[in-house]
């Protein structure tokens, strides 16, 4: 499968100038441990996308029900060292954290968090300060490592630099692989909620924990960023992923998570990353699951605006927005 540009989210015609949605792509590909090919996973997403329904029966509409949808250039990925590639995804990624619309970025291995974290830094909703800010992680792994092979800023270590960037709170579900270090960190960071796979996929007390998972997602208030890895689905869905896990979530637990998340009458989800996303050779199907989480999203952004729990801040700024390149992540590094 060749990489093109040539493909939008959803096979929606282009648009020009003001954006409700943009679908940003962070090809980035360093410390995957196993599998590889996430620096593809973005374009195989939206070309898989193309394919997938584009009535949301919890919307009742087709998107994209009136909004503005803008696939944007992918990143380019240039960069001479993994600091460098790290500052240069924030310098994508800010314009598009305005508050002008909504940020639905994919990946790319799931080391694309940190960068996130600095781009929503900025976003008015979060007023400089990520103690605001909730995160919401679906994934099989903790991601709350330490360091990986003495890389901080593995995808092993997503979620661990999301709280040191200052995260107020990490809720995280469909965790089923980590390691002692972190399941220390889990049970002793009062800012991390970790709902086990062991227990809301076990054939008794599951519906019990998966309830109570949903309930928690409805107390969340202010600004939220869901991040989605496709390793929290069952691998049996994801087989093509970096790192596939047997006994995780099902496709309708990850939509209802996506609902609930949306529906929470006091949360505001500010962007969304899918990532992990690996195109699969034989069959596309781990790409067309990914597609169909990342069209969740968007309908489900769809209706909360719909129902007045989404609004602009500011005027939007079209399509074509400058890139820069920060000196956050080299700046960090104490010699
Ligand atoms: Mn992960």
């Amino acid at each position: 499968m060749e990489p093109s540009d040539s493909h939008t989210f959803l096979g929606l015609a282009p648009i020009e100038k003001d954006v409700d949605v943009v679908v940003l792509s962070l090809p980035y590909e360093l410390t995957t441990s196993y599998g590889t090919g996430t620096s593809q996973g973005p374009n195989a997403c939206i070309e898989a996308s193309g394919q997938v329904e584009l009535f949301d029966v919890d919307l009742n509409e087709d998107l994209p029900a009136g909004l503005a949808i803008h696939t944007a250039k992918a990143w380019d990925g240039e960069e001479p060292t993994l600091l460098h590639q790290l500052d240069s995804m924030v310098g994508y990624l800010n314009p598009w954290f305005e508050g002008d619309c909504f940020p639905l970025t994919l990946g790319g291995e799931h080391g694309i968090l940190p960068p996130l974290m600095e781009a929503l830094r900025n976003h008015p909703r979060v007023h400089e300060d990520l103690s605001n800010l909730t995160v919401v992680q679906i994934d099989a792994h903790g991601d709350l490592r330490s360091e990986l092979d003495e890389e901080p800023y593995s995808h092993a270590c997503a979620a661990a630099r999301a709280l040191d960037a200052g995260v107020g709170q990490l809720m995280q579900v469909g965790i089923r692989a980590f390691s002692k270090e972190e399941h220390e960190r889990m049970l002793s960071d009062d800012r991390i909620t970790t709902f086990f796979a062991q227990n809301t996929q076990s054939p008794f007390q599951g519906t019990e924990h998966w309830q109570a998972w949903l309930d928690l997602l409805h107390t969340v208030e202010g600004p939220v960023h869901l991040t989605v890895d496709i390793d929290g689905l069952d691998g049996s869905l994801v087989p093509a992923t970096g790192t596939p896990v047997p006994g995780g979530l099902t496709f309708w637990q990850v939509q209802q998570t996506i609902q609930a998340l949306f529906d929470a009458p006091k949360a505001v989800v500010v962007s969304a990353d899918v990532n992990e996303i690996v195109p699969q050779k034989d069959t596309p199907l781990t790409q067309f699951t990914a597609a169909m989480i990342a069209t969740k999203i968007v309908a489900s952004h769809a209706k909360a605006r719909r129902n007045g729990r989404w609004n602009l801040l500011g005027e939007t700024k079209g399509t074509v927005r400058p890139t820069s390149m920060p000196t956050i992540f080299r700046n960090s590094i104490k010699e």
